[in-house]
């Protein structure tokens, strides 16, 4: 099965399945369209001269883009090969309105990002099927004002769409990168062994020696492992541009992963399929999580129920039975004979009455106070609702936080005490079949890929 096929097959299947539940708990599912809008995308991002024009250049094999040692380039560049069906350059205003492309979420940025973006159409035959974004260097956080937009939202969003991600970073500012990536920590994969992310130390032969590398290398380690959180530390490309370094003999030994690093960029297409279900497995697990806090909260709003309709029931039980023992003490002639066979007899109005008034009280007891006293309670911590026993559902709870408290404000009482396990069933067995069979089936094609 083809690529095209199985993401087909996935999308269908989260249509048909899963879409429902998204939307009954008022989450956004416009992610699954997007995720396989046009064709596959790379992303490159990283301080300003770390060298990723000239990275694009080389790939590309011709001067598509300018390179200097100063913050250069100040513009988001999308390069792609569309034949003659587009001209040869795009300006941003029909790139972010054009409804084939994924970009038209860009738009809320405003006008100086609508002037800061533009496509170029390159005769590659390396971007038929794919497109790689040129991204203006990061240069430090304070001068984010200056450029008129929210540069590292728009980093963000791109981040999201990617395909694959080529963060890279030169020796001279390894250290000083941590601020600049927060903003793209929440789409760094939270599990080992996945490469979306590609990190890449460029520019090594900038080092004076093995002892200066070593220190940038370090330095960069540390830092990733502060911004996504894991101990383990996922491979970084070193490598140099052979045209650009002023090589010596120290070099000779040199580290140099640059043709790995353009083959992995090459074969962009097939991260795509890895992408998406990344994308399901990072959305369904938070589904996952609102629905499981909701059910809970059902669950507990439920037991209430219960708990309330027992003492009301008792209450009307006393108060039925206390006061037809007094109308029959005190009032013995009066209510005899009137209607002596009727179940409605006038010596039951009294207490049915009070008794029914009782169940009444129960339920504006329930509605009124001690439901309202449980919702106060799980606002102030809605922790309470879920268990975080794992770096891994911390993280996710953390991106579903808000959003559980919103449904918890926005929904009815109805709506809480109807609430089933369904849905959570529902999702749990798709995370636990569907989602590990397209996993199992992608790491054999993955397998078969391997050279
Ligand atoms: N010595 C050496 N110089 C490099 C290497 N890669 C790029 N350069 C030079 O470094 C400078 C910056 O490279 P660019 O490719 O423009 O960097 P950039 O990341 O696109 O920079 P901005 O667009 O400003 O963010 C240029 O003068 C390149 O010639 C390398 O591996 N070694
Ligand atoms: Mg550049």
């Amino acid at each position: 099965m083809d690529d095209k096929a199985f993401q087909r097959e996935i999308h269908d299947k989260i249509k048909k399945n899963i879409a429902p539940v998204f939307t009954g708990f008022d989450m956004d599912i416009s992610w699954l369209e997007a995720s396989m809008k046009w064709k596959p995308l790379v992303l490159v991002i990283g301080g300003y001269s770390s060298g990723k024009s000239t990275l694009i250049n080389e790939l590309l094999g011709m001067e598509v883009q300018r390179t200097g040692q100063a913050p250069t380039d100040d513009s988001f560049t999308v390069i792609t090969n569309e034949g003659n069906s587009l001209p040869e350059e795009i300006p941003g205003s029909t790139l972010i309105n054009d409804p084939r492309l994924p970009f038209t979420g860009l738009k809320s940025y405003g006008q100086s990002l609508i002037s800061h973006i533009c496509l170029k159409n390159v005769p590659s035959s390396l971007l038929e099927d794919s497109a790689i974004i040129d991204t203006p260097g990061m240069i430090d956080s304070t001068t984010e004002r200056d450029r008129g937009y929210r540069y590292l939202d728009v980093i963000g969003d791109l981040a999201g769409m990617a395909d694959m991600i080529i963060m890279m970073f030169d020796p001279h500012k390894a250290g000083t990168i941590r601020e600049n990536f927060s903003v793209i920590r929440n789409i760094l994969p939270e599990r080992a062994g996945e490469d979306r992310v590609v990190l890449v130390l460029s520019r090594i032969d900038e080092c004076d020696n093995v002892s200066d590398l070593i220190r940038s290398y370090g330095s960069l380690c540390w830092n990733i492992s502060q911004m996504t959180g894991r101990k383990d530390m996922p491979h970084i490309y070193l490598t140099y541009s052979p045209k650009e370094a002023r090589l010596e003999e120290k070099h000779a030994e040199w580290p140099q992963e640059r043709e790995e690093l353009k083959k992995k960029i090459s074969g962009s297409q097939s991260m795509r399929v890895n992408h998406i279900l990344e994308n399901v497995d990072r959305k369904t697990a938070e589904l996952e999580m609102v629905c499981e806090s909701m059910y809970r909260f059902s669950t507990k709003t439920r037991r209430l129920l219960a708990n309330t309709f027992k003492w009301a029931l008792l209450a009307a039980l006393v108060l039925f039975l206390a006061s037809f023992a007094l109308i029959k003490a005190y009032f013995p002639d009066q209510t005899e004979g009137i209607l002596p066979d009727s179940l409605f007899s006038t010596e039951l109005i009294l207490p049915a009455t009070l008794a029914l008034l009782a169940l009444i009280s129960g339920w504006f007891w329930f509605s009124g106070f001690r439901f309202k006293r449980l919702l106060n309670q799980t606002q102030h911590n809605p922790e309470s609702l879920v268990s975080l026993d794992s770096d891994y559902r911390r993280n996710i709870w953390s991106r579903v936080r808000n959003h559980v408290l919103e449904l918890l404000r926005k929904r009815s009482l109805k709506q809480h005490l109807l609430q089933s396990r369904g849905s959570l069933n529902k999702v749990r067995r798709f995370i636990r079949e569907d989602l590990k069979k397209y996993y199992s089936r992608m790491g054999q094609k993955n397998e078969k890929l391997k050279p």
